[in-house]
């Protein structure tokens, strides 16, 4: 055999240096993956993904801003009657179970908040003034609010009286910016109407939203895309839309305290934790939100839906779950001001079979009384006992009255739920 062919036998040093090398190096990789470069790919690919939705999506141009009126119904009474200026009160019957529409941010200071006990609420402030509510004075300012919106865009989306979402990508003045018109706005509701708004502005309705309340009252903020994801690092989960109190708690439960640590949960993870809402959270985390405005016009029915921890099938929970449905769907008719006259019931099961039910009235669903009777009659034609439901939903549609579904009553419906996130 020649020479240059005889396998060459390396020395043992040689080999046992070569293997503590190889070690070293790998270990020495794995730490640096481990400390930055992992964290350097990680940061790229936050960046890199949601850039890739925005540019899909062409929402870098999308210029959604979102207007809230500062303590409402406070406001109109202060600006009303300015014995009121400066002082804390609180709007609500001064009844024994009467309830704080809301408190001015003097009455705020004490503790006092929307929702609230006046009874409570007066023991926590003990100067505080209760003023009756003039629902026609709110609704009033409320057109005049809509008046002005529309002279910039006519895709608003109503979220109560003194709150909506507006479309401005294409708006009638040919503004460029969000943030000018919103300034505008904001300047001609105070010269229209004596009170102050404050706005947000953003490529997206939550981070709208989030901006319009960062810097009550008379505030004005705008998240541009390209500090989304910074915004949203820093935010407390509280902040995001859909994380009310238990959500919150069980987030922090989870280690979960900022949008930074939502963003690092796997989406199998948020959705095994948060059902459909895991989905939205780990999309907003990123900045996505693809909700468009939906201007009133647009609005074909009023939903929510609630899948349970445990599948139901006993009657008492069912009735008392159909019960808190109903109430959700009453609270979402009057925000929306809603006038459908066909109620949806929708059942998912154990096994996720899906069935809907609805039943068309020749009158406008809006109380608890008018629906409730009839969610029951829907809901006897549901076989559960033996077939345990995991999710139940209630929707209100139809806004004109429909001889062929009048005459049929009880038919499948096509509607498309929303989730029923905490507030
Ligand atoms: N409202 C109510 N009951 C509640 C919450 C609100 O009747 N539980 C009414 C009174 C508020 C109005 O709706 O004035 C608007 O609600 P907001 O949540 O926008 O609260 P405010 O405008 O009062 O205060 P903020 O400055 O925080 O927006
Ligand atoms: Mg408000």
């Amino acid at each position: 055999m020649p020479d240059h062919f005889r396998k060459e036998k390396i020395n043992p040093c040689v080999k046992i240096t070569l293997c503590l090398w190889l070690c070293l190096s790998i270990s020495i990789i794995k730490f640096l993956w481990n400390k930055s470069l992992k964290l350097f790919f990680l940061s790229i690919q936050r960046k890199i993904v949601p850039l890739c939705h925005y540019l899909n999506n062409n929402s870098r141009e999308v210029k959604i801003i979102h207007v809230d009126m500062d303590q409402f119904f406070a406001a109109v009474e202060q600006r009303d009657n300015p014995e009121l200026k400066g002082k804390p009160i609180a709007v609500g019957h001064d009844a024994e179970r009467g309830v704080v529409s809301t408190a001015s941010y003097e009455a705020r200071r004490f503790g006092v908040h929307s929702a609230q006990s006046i009874q409570v609420a007066k023991r926590l402030c003990p100067h505080l003034i209760i003023v009756d509510p003039h629902f026609q004075r709110y609704k009033e300012v409320s057109a005049q609010l809509h008046e002005i919106f529309h002279d910039y865009t006519d895709l608003i989306e109503p979220i109560s009286l003194d709150e909506a979402f507006l479309d401005v990508t294409e708006n009638k003045k040919g503004i460029e910016l969000g943030v000018d018109i919103a300034r505008e706005i904001k300047q001609r509701i105070r010269e229209t109407t004596g009170l102050t708004a404050s706005a947000g502005v953003s490529y997206c309705k939550f981070l709208a939203k989030i901006a319009s309340d960062w810097r009550k009252p008379d505030g004005l903020t705008v998240i541009h895309p390209d500090r989304a994801l910074d915004f949203i690092a820093q935010l407390k989960v509280e902040k995001i839309w859909g994380v009310g109190q238990k959500t919150a708690e069980k987030m922090h439960r989870m280690g979960i305290f900022t949008g930074l640590d939502l963003r690092n949960m796997s989406l199998t993870r948020l959705t095994q934790e948060f059902g459909k809402m895991g989905q939205v959270f780990y999309d907003f985390s990123r900045g996505i939100d693809n909700r468009p405005v939906i201007s009133e016009w647009e609005r074909k029915s009023v939903s929510c839906e609630q899948t349970f921890e445990s599948d139901i099938s006993e009657n008492s929970a069912v009735n008392i779950h159909l019960y808190h449905t109903v109430l959700e769907l009453v609270r979402r008719i009057e925000k929306n001001d809603f006038e459908g006259r066909t109620l949806t019931l929708k059942v998912k099961f154990l096994d996720f079979q899906q069935i809907t039910r609805s039943i068309t009235v020749d009158h406008i669903l809006r109380t608890k009384d008018e629906i409730l009777p009839l969610a029951k009659q829907l809901m006897h034609s549901v076989e559960f006992h033996s077939h345990p439901i995991r999710l139940l939903g209630l929707g209100v549609s139809n806004q004109k009255s429909s001889t062929a579904q009048e005459q049929q009553p009880w038919v499948e419906l096509e509607l498309e739920f929303e989730p029923w996130p905490e507030v």
